[in-house]
């Protein structure tokens, strides 16, 4: 990550941060590629005391958020219910949510074609960092707990204030239909090199409606879910590693606990990323899934009901699967979606994410004893 103090991209982030109610004068502006979505950017200011004060620019990236307005709006009321009730608990609200600072004409977004749309402005949560990869168990637990404590935060929002950001978003098996109909019309002619991904995925599908299925059966509850939560996605202290905040509210919507739960299977109990290719690197590890799980269910085991728990370890392979899936339809679309840096990259992801799937699945027996030894620990 570099400072950039001058030239196009610093001028650039000094004109976006000059429509935000922030004051001091700009230092320098540094780009942060964490994320496959929207562009973002930190900007630091020299304040009159002489303090530097640090703040997060981010465009909402239009093609994959069709109405950035509304998902302001979500982020509006996400943010300002936290605010509420971590200042009822009498802890330090700032340190735990996302502040949203005003732009130009008194909303918290401004439209700024010229810099290729909507933009809003954060404060940078200090003396924190993120991960992009799990190192250690403890980070597993803090990310469990994390998230697990965001459901129980947003547990009392009125579900009818939340509008969907992205219809069907974590409906895998539309996830499903849609890769279906991008390997059909195969527009790149890159179908050749992908058949044996398409194959197991085609093999695994009688699986895919099981969560959607015994969601509109009533066997499983609609929540406000957080429905990204990737391991970089919580912000950890910079020294002690302990969880201060979840971030990327812009996909909190209703849906299902047990998406939340599986993505973090994904990203916390492997330490390989998605970009790795030495797929002999990518296998999920019983030790930092004991701690993900233990960290999730001390936060959520008051609420979450039997069925929910039942299927925690199932749908760690789920998401793991529809997320390998939309790497490859985003592959034979031709790159619209997802943030590549080179021309195989959603394939190497999908073929990364599918290899981490089958290692979930030979270990479901292992974690669904594991879980049922917990939630029996929490009766005892
Ligand atoms: C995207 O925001 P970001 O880049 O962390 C995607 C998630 C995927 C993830 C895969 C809105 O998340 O659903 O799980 O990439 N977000 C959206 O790494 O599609
Ligand atoms: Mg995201």
């Amino acid at each position: 990550m570099s400072k950039l103090q001058e030239g196009a991209i610093a001028e650039r982030i000094a004109h976006i941060g000059d429509q935000f109610a922030i004051s001091g004068d700009f230092l320098y502006g540094e780009e942060l590629r964490n994320g496959h979505i929207n562009t973002t950017y930190r900007a630091c200011y020299r304040t009159d005391d002489g303090h530097v004060d640090r703040y997060i620019l981010q465009r909402i990236n239009d093609y994959v958020f069709k109405d950035p307005a509304q998902v302001m709006k979500n982020v509006e009321k996400v943010t300002r219910h936290i605010s509420w009730k971590v200042l009822r608990r009498r802890k330090n609200a700032a340190g735990q949510t996302l502040t949203l600072y005003p732009a130009r004409g008194g909303r918290n977004y401004i439209n700024l074609p010229e810099e290729g749309g909507m933009w809003r402005c954060y404060n940078n949560i200090e003396g924190t960092h993120t991960y992009d990869v799990v190192e250690n168990t403890r980070q597993a637990y803090q990310a469990g707990y994390a998230f697990g404590s965001f459901q129980e935060l947003v547990s009392d929002m009125n579900p009818e204030d939340i509008r969907e950001s992205i219809p069907d978003f974590h409906n895998t098996p539309k996830r499903f239909e849609a890769l279906q109909k991008s390997a059909a019309a195969d527009i790149m002619h890159r179908v050749a090199s992908c058949k044996k991904e398409l194959e197991l995925i085609r093999s695994w599908s009688p699986q895919f409606s099981k969560l959607v299925d015994m969601q509109r059966s009533g066997e499983l509850p609609t929540r406000i879910t957080h429905n990204d939560t990737k391991i970089n996605n919580v912000m950890l202290d910079e020294e002690t590693d302990g969880a201060v905040c979840v971030i990327d509210l812009d996909t909190v919507m209703p849906g299902l606990s047990l998406y939340d739960f599986g993505d973090m299977v994904r990203t916390a109990t492997c330490m390989a990323s998605e970009d790795e290719t030495d797929l002999s690197k990518v296998h999920m590890q019983m030790p930092f899934f004991e701690s993900l799980a233990e960290g999730y269910l001390d936060a959520t085991h008051d609420f979450l009901t039997p069925n929910e728990v039942n299927m925690l370890a199932f749908s760690g392979w789920l998401i793991t699967t529809e997320i390998g899936m939309r790497f490859l339809t985003d592959y034979l679309d031709g790159d619209k979606y997802f943030r590549c840096e080179y021309a195989e990259h959603n394939l190497v992801r999908a073929r990364n994410q599918l290899a981490l799937a089958e290692s979930i699945q030979s270990n479901i027996p292992r974690m669904q004893k594991y879980i049922l030894k917990l939630i029996k620990s929490y009766a005892d």
